[in-house]
Protein backbone atom coordinates (compact mmCIF):
# COMPACT_ATOMS: atom_id res chain seq x y z
CA UNK A 1 0.00 0.00 0.00
CA UNK A 2 1.24 3.67 -0.86
CA UNK A 3 0.77 6.86 0.32
CA UNK A 4 -1.66 7.80 -2.30
CA UNK A 5 -4.30 4.95 -1.33
CA UNK A 6 -7.50 6.44 -0.58
CA UNK A 7 -9.22 6.36 2.33
CA UNK A 8 -12.40 8.01 1.86
CA UNK A 9 -14.56 4.82 1.60
CA UNK A 10 -13.59 3.70 5.06
CA UNK A 11 -15.98 4.19 8.01
CA UNK A 12 -14.03 5.48 11.54
CA UNK A 13 -16.25 5.19 14.67
CA UNK A 14 -15.20 7.91 17.25
CA UNK A 15 -15.91 7.45 20.80
CA UNK A 16 -15.82 11.11 22.07
CA UNK A 17 -14.93 14.32 21.52
CA UNK A 18 -11.38 14.39 20.35
CA UNK A 19 -9.26 17.44 19.58
CA UNK A 20 -10.66 19.47 16.40
CA UNK A 21 -7.18 19.00 14.02
CA UNK A 22 -8.07 14.73 14.64
CA UNK A 23 -11.70 15.09 13.78
CA UNK A 24 -11.20 17.50 11.05
CA UNK A 25 -8.54 15.07 9.39
CA UNK A 26 -10.65 11.98 10.06
CA UNK A 27 -14.17 13.76 8.68
CA UNK A 28 -11.96 15.20 5.69
CA UNK A 29 -10.38 11.67 4.52
CA UNK A 30 -12.75 8.87 6.56
CA UNK A 31 -16.40 8.02 6.74
CA UNK A 32 -16.71 9.60 10.28
CA UNK A 33 -19.11 8.78 12.64
CA UNK A 34 -19.71 9.98 16.02
CA UNK A 35 -20.58 7.37 18.65
CA UNK A 36 -21.76 9.89 21.55
CA UNK A 37 -23.59 11.57 19.05
CA UNK A 38 -25.77 8.72 17.71
CA UNK A 39 -29.03 8.86 18.88
CA UNK A 40 -29.63 5.09 18.58
CA UNK A 41 -26.08 3.36 18.61
CA UNK A 42 -27.75 -0.30 18.50
CA UNK A 43 -29.18 0.48 15.22
CA UNK A 44 -26.15 1.65 14.12
CA UNK A 45 -24.30 -0.73 15.20
CA UNK A 46 -26.54 -3.36 13.41
CA UNK A 47 -27.16 -1.56 9.60
CA UNK A 48 -23.26 -0.05 9.88
CA UNK A 49 -21.34 -2.08 12.40
CA UNK A 50 -20.11 -4.34 9.81
CA UNK A 51 -18.50 -1.50 7.47
CA UNK A 52 -16.53 0.13 10.55
CA UNK A 53 -12.53 -0.54 10.53
CA UNK A 54 -11.17 1.59 12.32
CA UNK A 55 -11.84 3.39 16.29
CA UNK A 56 -10.54 6.57 17.03
CA UNK A 57 -10.50 7.09 20.78
CA UNK A 58 -8.68 8.65 23.62
CA UNK A 59 -7.77 7.35 27.14
CA UNK A 60 -10.70 9.14 28.59
CA UNK A 61 -13.17 7.64 26.03
CA UNK A 62 -11.59 3.98 25.59
CA UNK A 63 -12.95 1.33 23.60
CA UNK A 64 -15.29 -1.32 25.38
CA UNK A 65 -15.05 -5.15 24.86
CA UNK A 66 -18.85 -4.57 23.64
CA UNK A 67 -18.30 -2.18 21.19
CA UNK A 68 -14.98 -4.27 19.89
CA UNK A 69 -17.33 -6.90 19.88
CA UNK A 70 -19.85 -5.55 17.88
CA UNK A 71 -17.66 -4.76 14.93
CA UNK A 72 -16.74 -7.24 13.58
CA UNK A 73 -14.36 -5.76 10.27
CA UNK A 74 -12.61 -3.97 13.71
CA UNK A 75 -8.86 -3.78 12.64
CA UNK A 76 -7.57 -0.77 13.89
CA UNK A 77 -8.03 0.82 17.68
CA UNK A 78 -6.13 4.14 17.35
CA UNK A 79 -6.05 5.76 21.03
CA UNK A 80 -4.68 9.63 21.87
CA UNK A 81 -3.00 9.22 25.77
CA UNK A 82 -0.57 6.95 26.63
CA UNK A 83 -2.70 5.11 29.10
CA UNK A 84 -4.92 2.15 27.53
CA UNK A 85 -6.65 1.18 30.88
CA UNK A 86 -10.23 2.15 28.96
CA UNK A 87 -9.18 -0.41 26.20
CA UNK A 88 -10.37 -3.50 26.28
CA UNK A 89 -7.15 -4.98 25.21
CA UNK A 90 -7.77 -8.78 25.51
CA UNK A 91 -11.21 -8.31 22.89
CA UNK A 92 -8.60 -6.56 20.59
CA UNK A 93 -5.85 -9.38 21.28
CA UNK A 94 -8.24 -11.95 20.42
CA UNK A 95 -9.34 -10.82 16.94
CA UNK A 96 -5.61 -9.47 15.81
CA UNK A 97 -6.73 -5.56 16.51
CA UNK A 98 -3.94 -3.55 16.21
CA UNK A 99 -4.24 -0.69 19.09
CA UNK A 100 -2.16 2.11 19.15
CA UNK A 101 -1.16 4.66 21.97
CA UNK A 102 0.76 8.24 21.98
CA UNK A 103 3.48 7.35 24.37
CA UNK A 104 6.67 9.68 25.11
CA UNK A 105 5.65 12.47 23.70
CA UNK A 106 3.61 13.72 26.73
CA UNK A 107 6.64 12.59 29.34
CA UNK A 108 8.12 15.82 30.08
CA UNK A 109 4.29 17.10 31.36
CA UNK A 110 3.15 14.59 33.51
CA UNK A 111 6.68 14.46 34.85
CA UNK A 112 6.33 18.81 35.39
CA UNK A 113 3.27 17.98 37.12
CA UNK A 114 4.13 15.78 39.43
CA UNK A 115 6.88 17.96 40.03
CA UNK A 116 4.39 20.65 40.60
CA UNK A 117 2.54 18.72 43.15
CA UNK A 118 5.47 17.64 45.11
CA UNK A 119 6.61 21.66 45.37
CA UNK A 120 2.72 22.43 45.97
CA UNK A 121 2.04 20.17 48.84
CA UNK A 122 5.01 20.59 51.09
CA UNK A 123 5.17 24.32 50.32
CA UNK A 124 1.21 24.79 50.46
CA UNK A 125 1.34 27.18 47.53
CA UNK A 126 -2.16 27.02 46.08
CA UNK A 127 -3.11 27.09 50.04
CA UNK A 128 -0.95 30.40 50.40
CA UNK A 129 -2.20 32.01 46.93
CA UNK A 130 -5.61 31.62 48.48
CA UNK A 131 -4.68 33.35 51.82
CA UNK A 132 -3.26 36.58 49.84
CA UNK A 133 -6.38 36.56 47.51
CA UNK A 134 -9.00 36.29 50.59
CA UNK A 135 -7.25 39.26 52.46
CA UNK A 136 -5.77 37.40 55.17
CA UNK A 137 -2.28 38.41 54.34
CA UNK A 138 -2.66 41.74 56.64
CA UNK A 139 -4.09 39.98 59.45
CA UNK A 140 -1.80 36.98 59.91
CA UNK A 141 1.55 35.08 58.99
CA UNK A 142 1.34 32.15 56.84
CA UNK A 143 2.29 29.05 58.45
CA UNK A 144 6.07 27.35 57.66
CA UNK A 145 5.83 24.94 55.36
CA UNK A 146 7.80 21.56 54.48
CA UNK A 147 11.51 21.53 52.16
CA UNK A 148 11.36 19.35 49.81
CA UNK A 149 14.72 19.81 48.68
CA UNK A 150 17.13 17.01 49.67
CA UNK A 151 13.84 14.61 50.47
CA UNK A 152 13.55 11.37 49.42
CA UNK A 153 11.53 10.52 46.25
CA UNK A 154 10.41 6.93 46.28
CA UNK A 155 8.57 6.43 42.73
CA UNK A 156 6.09 3.71 41.74
CA UNK A 157 6.96 2.29 38.29
CA UNK A 158 9.88 3.85 37.12
CA UNK A 159 9.16 3.78 33.56
CA UNK A 160 9.54 6.67 30.87
CA UNK A 161 7.47 9.03 32.74
CA UNK A 162 9.19 7.73 35.95
CA UNK A 163 12.29 8.26 34.62
CA UNK A 164 11.53 11.88 33.81
CA UNK A 165 10.21 12.49 37.38
CA UNK A 166 13.47 11.08 38.83
CA UNK A 167 15.61 13.27 36.50
CA UNK A 168 13.72 16.90 37.66
CA UNK A 169 13.40 15.19 41.72
CA UNK A 170 17.57 15.29 41.41
CA UNK A 171 17.76 18.60 40.33
CA UNK A 172 15.88 19.51 43.62
CA UNK A 173 18.78 17.46 45.79
CA UNK A 174 16.20 14.57 46.15
CA UNK A 175 17.30 11.31 46.55
CA UNK A 176 15.61 8.37 44.12
CA UNK A 177 14.29 4.79 45.06
CA UNK A 178 11.95 2.88 43.01
CA UNK A 179 9.75 0.01 43.51
CA UNK A 180 8.91 -1.99 39.72
CA UNK A 181 8.63 -5.55 38.76
CA UNK A 182 11.93 -5.91 38.51
CA UNK A 183 15.04 -3.28 38.82
CA UNK A 184 15.99 -1.54 35.84
CA UNK A 185 19.96 -2.12 34.68
CA UNK A 186 20.19 1.07 32.38
CA UNK A 187 19.16 3.40 35.21
CA UNK A 188 21.88 5.40 37.02
CA UNK A 189 23.50 3.04 40.44
CA UNK A 190 22.14 5.28 42.75
CA UNK A 191 18.69 5.14 41.95
CA UNK A 192 17.52 2.47 44.47
CA UNK A 193 15.43 -0.31 43.85
CA UNK A 194 12.82 -2.00 45.89
CA UNK A 195 10.95 -5.33 45.45
CA UNK A 196 8.48 -3.98 47.87
CA UNK A 197 6.01 -1.16 47.90
CA UNK A 198 5.83 -0.90 51.55
CA UNK A 199 9.63 -0.33 52.42
CA UNK A 200 9.15 1.97 49.52
CA UNK A 201 6.53 3.91 51.30
CA UNK A 202 8.24 3.81 54.92
CA UNK A 203 11.48 5.04 53.27
CA UNK A 204 10.08 7.77 51.33
CA UNK A 205 8.86 11.51 51.82
CA UNK A 206 7.05 11.87 48.35
CA UNK A 207 5.55 8.85 47.41
CA UNK A 208 4.60 9.50 43.20
CA UNK A 209 2.83 6.88 41.41
CA UNK A 210 3.41 6.89 37.38
CA UNK A 211 2.44 2.87 37.01
CA UNK A 212 -0.41 2.67 34.28
CA UNK A 213 -3.48 2.01 35.18
CA UNK A 214 -5.80 -1.52 35.04
CA UNK A 215 -6.66 -4.29 36.52
CA UNK A 216 -2.60 -5.36 37.74
CA UNK A 217 -2.53 -2.33 39.53
CA UNK A 218 -5.79 -1.38 40.74
CA UNK A 219 -5.61 -0.16 44.64
CA UNK A 220 -1.79 -0.92 44.55
CA UNK A 221 -1.53 2.13 47.07
CA UNK A 222 -3.77 0.87 50.29
CA UNK A 223 -4.64 1.26 53.61
CA UNK A 224 -1.28 -0.50 54.42
CA UNK A 225 0.92 1.45 51.97
CA UNK A 226 -0.23 4.70 52.84
CA UNK A 227 0.42 3.70 56.76
CA UNK A 228 3.89 2.87 55.79
CA UNK A 229 4.39 6.58 53.84
CA UNK A 230 3.47 7.83 57.35
CA UNK A 231 2.84 11.01 59.18
CA UNK A 232 5.54 12.77 57.17
CA UNK A 233 5.07 11.39 54.01
CA UNK A 234 2.98 12.82 51.00
CA UNK A 235 1.27 10.44 48.34
CA UNK A 236 1.45 12.42 44.59
CA UNK A 237 -0.86 10.81 42.01
CA UNK A 238 -0.41 11.73 38.39
CA UNK A 239 -1.04 8.11 36.99
CA UNK A 240 -4.73 7.14 37.41
CA UNK A 241 -7.15 7.12 40.36
CA UNK A 242 -7.37 3.43 40.40
CA UNK A 243 -4.34 2.98 41.34
CA UNK A 244 -5.50 4.27 44.75
CA UNK A 245 -7.89 3.20 46.94
CA UNK A 246 -9.78 6.16 47.71
CA UNK A 247 -11.54 5.78 50.16
CA UNK A 248 -8.67 4.71 52.30
CA UNK A 249 -6.52 8.02 51.23
CA UNK A 250 -9.40 9.70 52.51
CA UNK A 251 -9.15 8.23 56.04
CA UNK A 252 -5.17 8.29 56.01
CA UNK A 253 -5.62 12.20 55.50
CA UNK A 254 -8.84 12.47 57.58
CA UNK A 255 -6.56 10.50 60.67
CA UNK A 256 -3.56 12.04 59.69
CA UNK A 257 -1.66 9.25 58.89
CA UNK A 258 -0.24 10.78 55.96
CA UNK A 259 0.90 14.57 55.63
CA UNK A 260 -0.69 15.62 52.48
CA UNK A 261 -1.30 14.66 48.76
CA UNK A 262 -0.81 16.11 45.44
CA UNK A 263 -3.69 13.93 42.68
CA UNK A 264 -3.92 15.06 38.85
CA UNK A 265 -6.48 11.89 39.03
CA UNK A 266 -9.31 10.08 40.93
CA UNK A 267 -10.89 7.20 40.79
CA UNK A 268 -14.25 7.93 39.16
CA UNK A 269 -13.06 11.04 36.89
CA UNK A 270 -14.56 14.47 36.95
CA UNK A 271 -16.36 13.35 40.70
CA UNK A 272 -13.51 13.91 43.30
CA UNK A 273 -14.45 13.19 47.20
CA UNK A 274 -15.87 16.29 48.66
CA UNK A 275 -14.00 15.00 52.04
CA UNK A 276 -10.86 16.07 49.91
CA UNK A 277 -12.02 19.57 48.96
CA UNK A 278 -12.04 20.90 52.32
CA UNK A 279 -8.48 19.94 53.02
CA UNK A 280 -5.90 22.15 52.76
CA UNK A 281 -2.73 19.38 52.73
CA UNK A 282 -4.72 17.96 49.53
CA UNK A 283 -3.78 19.78 46.00
CA UNK A 284 -6.47 18.63 43.43
CA UNK A 285 -5.67 19.15 39.27
CA UNK A 286 -8.49 18.70 36.90
CA UNK A 287 -6.64 15.14 35.40
CA UNK A 288 -4.14 18.54 33.45
CA UNK A 289 -0.93 16.46 33.22
CA UNK A 290 -0.51 16.14 29.20
CA UNK A 291 -2.70 19.17 29.04
CA UNK A 292 -0.07 21.74 27.21
CA UNK A 293 -0.49 22.99 23.73
CA UNK A 294 2.46 21.50 22.91
CA UNK A 295 1.94 18.48 24.14
CA UNK A 296 -1.33 18.00 23.28
CA UNK A 297 -0.15 19.03 19.81
CA UNK A 298 2.05 16.38 19.45
CA UNK A 299 -0.54 13.62 20.74
CA UNK A 300 -2.63 14.79 17.71
CA UNK A 301 0.09 14.34 15.23
CA UNK A 302 0.42 11.14 16.69
CA UNK A 303 -2.78 10.05 16.78
CA UNK A 304 -2.89 10.72 13.08
CA UNK A 305 0.40 9.49 12.05
CA UNK A 306 -0.73 5.60 13.65
CA UNK A 307 -4.29 6.53 12.16
CA UNK A 308 -2.56 7.05 8.35
CA UNK A 309 -0.36 4.76 8.75
CA UNK A 310 -2.20 1.99 9.35
CA UNK A 311 -5.31 3.23 7.18
CA UNK A 312 -2.58 4.05 3.84
CA UNK A 313 0.56 1.38 4.92
CA UNK A 314 -0.45 -1.03 7.83
CA UNK A 315 2.23 0.36 9.31
CA UNK A 316 1.79 2.28 12.67
CA UNK A 317 4.53 4.21 14.55
CA UNK A 318 3.26 3.05 18.04
CA UNK A 319 1.51 -0.04 18.74
CA UNK A 320 0.59 -1.06 21.88
CA UNK A 321 2.33 -4.87 23.04
C1 LIG B 1 -4.94 12.51 28.75
C2 LIG B 1 -3.64 10.61 29.92
O1 LIG B 1 -5.73 13.12 29.70
O2 LIG B 1 -2.20 9.95 28.19
C3 LIG B 1 -2.89 9.60 29.12
O3 LIG B 1 -2.95 8.42 29.48
O4 LIG B 1 -4.14 10.34 30.93
C4 LIG B 1 -3.72 12.01 29.43
O5 LIG B 1 -2.62 12.39 28.72
C5 LIG B 1 -5.84 11.72 27.92
O6 LIG B 1 -5.66 10.37 27.85
C6 LIG B 1 -5.92 12.35 26.57
O7 LIG B 1 -6.65 11.67 25.69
Amino acid sequence: MTDTVATDSIDLLMVGPMPASITAHAERHYRLHRWWELKDQAAFLQTQGKSVQGIVTSGRHGASRELIESLPNLKAIISQGVGVDTINLDAAKARNIVVTNTPNVLNACVADTALALILNVSRRFCEADRFVRDGRWPNASFPLTIKPSGKRCGIVGLGNIGLQVAKRAEAFDMSIAYYNRRPRNDVPDHYRYYDDLISLAQDSDFLVIVVPGGGQTRHLINEAVLNALGANGYLINVARGSVVDEPALVQALQDGRIAGAGLDVFEHEPQVPPALLEMDQVVVFPHLASGTQETRQAMADLTLSNLEGWFKRRQVLTPVT
